[in-house]
């Protein structure tokens, strides 16, 4: 029999600054959302719940936390300089655009946090993971930084795990981590056929491109990634996603195509010439998998694009909860749509596919500013070796549970606008906070303001 694999999830923390500036071009809701009041703490407590949740199946799960907000490092390299309080007031006045930029939580979208890939899937056989440089937005484009510390003390021991420095930065290697990556494969630790989507190529000219949107990974940077993951070629695919979809609002592959084991749920509008990639999916799963794939088409007139936006549909975290069952985990979003609703009650009663139940989670916060319930983590396949490898203070149990529940109660505002980020007291909240966090999750200092 072979060894147990677990696919773990490590999901964001929304951080005390979690706002809407409507930062991010492209993404309708972040764009829609501008200025509007957000709830530090209700959307950090959403995550939260959502990681209870995970836990409560019987999933393992892993907490991340927040990177630190503002961020001064970034303003000072800026050449702003004088108190803390001068940096932001000043930045804020004159450069609004970068002081917001410094400001955003965004790193609690995990799925952009790295790119993973699991030992079966390497010739060195090691586990590989790349912290994206999300080059294409400046307000994302420096999470690598903490992302890469917090990676290395949680898998922190090379014989096992290679962890990477992000690709660089600047227009070519944009790369957004695992928000364009599906891994395909019959059980967790069996080899695995793996699907990286792009945007654009970088490096030559082509008509295949959006014209009003941002396509924000590049071709070279998902070879890239292949390349230093050491994965297998012949059991890689790439594809295009549809400039038509990105256009439409569809900024990450995964807000409009979902996978798990040997299931795909796509859109028809997903990728340039959708029919051959599911083609190519389907013979590569059946070379290298020893299985074959169910494929679920939504097509345009079950769903249209317009809808699948509203809702993040394949935002849902399609996860195996027995061998032969599968659970969506959706935002209560799909469950408000009827056409959307009654189109997932409709899978769950197809006998052609394990899905069976589905889950709605209250995710408002950050789904107003774009990021649904895949977007929230990363996913992490690990054998039991390298489970008990990894960093276990950041595993979610009951106990860690009830410390941050009632550590976000103590340090969380519930009523933020922009125009207060500016307030300094918000940021020595926030470095208090973070102190106490690293401590609760072990983690020792990987915040500036700790060195
Ligand atoms: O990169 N929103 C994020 C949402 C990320 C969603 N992730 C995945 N699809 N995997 C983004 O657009 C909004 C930030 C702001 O406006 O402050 C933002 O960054």
């Amino acid at each position: 029999m072979s060894e147990y694999h677990y696919e773990v999830n490590f999901d964001g923390l929304a951080g005390m600054t979690h706002n809407y500036s409507g930062l991010s071009y492209g993404n309708i809701a972040s764009m829609r959302n501008k200025n509007i009041q957000s709830n530090p703490k209700e959307a950090a407590l959403q995550c939260l719940q959502k990681m209870k949740f995970m836990t409560d199946i019987g999933l393992v799960q892993g907490v991340i936390p927040p990177h630190e907000r503002p961020y001064l490092p970034m303003l000072k390299e800026l050449g702003f300089s004088g108190s803390d309080h001068d940096i932001l007031e000043y930045a804020q006045k004159k450069t609004p655009n970068i002081f917001y930029a410094c400001c955003s939580s965004s790193s609690m979208w995990t799925a952009n946090a790295a790119t993973f890939t699991p030992s079966s899937d390497s010739i060195d056989q090691h586990a590989h993971i790349t912290p994206a440089n999300l080059s294409t937005e400046f307000h994302r484009s420096f999470e690598h930084i903490t992302t890469e510390k917090v990676l290395r003390k949680i898998f922190d021991t090379p014989t096992l795990f290679h962890c990477h420095k992000a690709l660089p930065g600047g227009e070519y290697f944009c790369d957004e981590g695992a928000a364009n990556h599906t891994r395909f494969c019959k059980a967790y630790g069996d080899v695995g056929v793996n699907l990286f989507v792009y945007g654009k190529y970088r490096f030559k000219a082509s008509a295949l491109e959006p014209m009003k949107y941002p396509a924000r990974q590049s071709f070279e940077a998902s070879e890239a990634i292949v390349r230093k993951h050491d994965l297998i070629r012949d059991r890689v695919i790439f594809a295009q996603q549809s400039p038509l979809a990105i256009d439409a609002g569809i900024f990450h592959n995964d807000v409009i195509s979902v996978g798990n084991k040997n299931v795909f749920l796509y859109h028809e509008k997903a990728f340039v010439g959708t029919d051959t990639i599911i083609q190519e999916i389907d013979e590569k799963v059946k070379e290298f998998c020893d299985t074959s794939m169910i494929f679920i088409r939504v097509n345009q007139d079950d769903i249209p694009l317009e809808e699948v936006i509203q809702t993040y549909l394949f935002n849902s975290q399609l996860i195996s909860i027995e061998d032969n069952l599968m659970a969506i985990i959706a935002p209560i979003d799909c469950q408000k749509n009827p056409r959307v609703r009654d189109y997932l009650e409709n899978l769950t009663k197809d006998p052609s596919n394990p899905i069976k139940r589905i889950h709605y989670l209250n995710l408002r916060e950050s789904m107003q500013n774009g990021g649904g319930p895949a977007c929230l983590r990363l996913r992490v396949v690990l054998n039991q070796q390298e489970v008990r490898a990894i960093h276990e203070d950041i595993l979610l149990s009951e106990k860690l549970y009830i410390k941050l529940a009632s550590w976000i109660d103590k340090h969380y505002r519930d009523k933020l606008t922009p125009k207060d980020l500016i307030d300094p007291q918000l940021l020595i909240e926030s470095q208090q906070a973070l102190d106490e966090l690293t401590q609760i999750l072990k983690l020792g200092s990987i915040y500036s303001f700790q060195q």
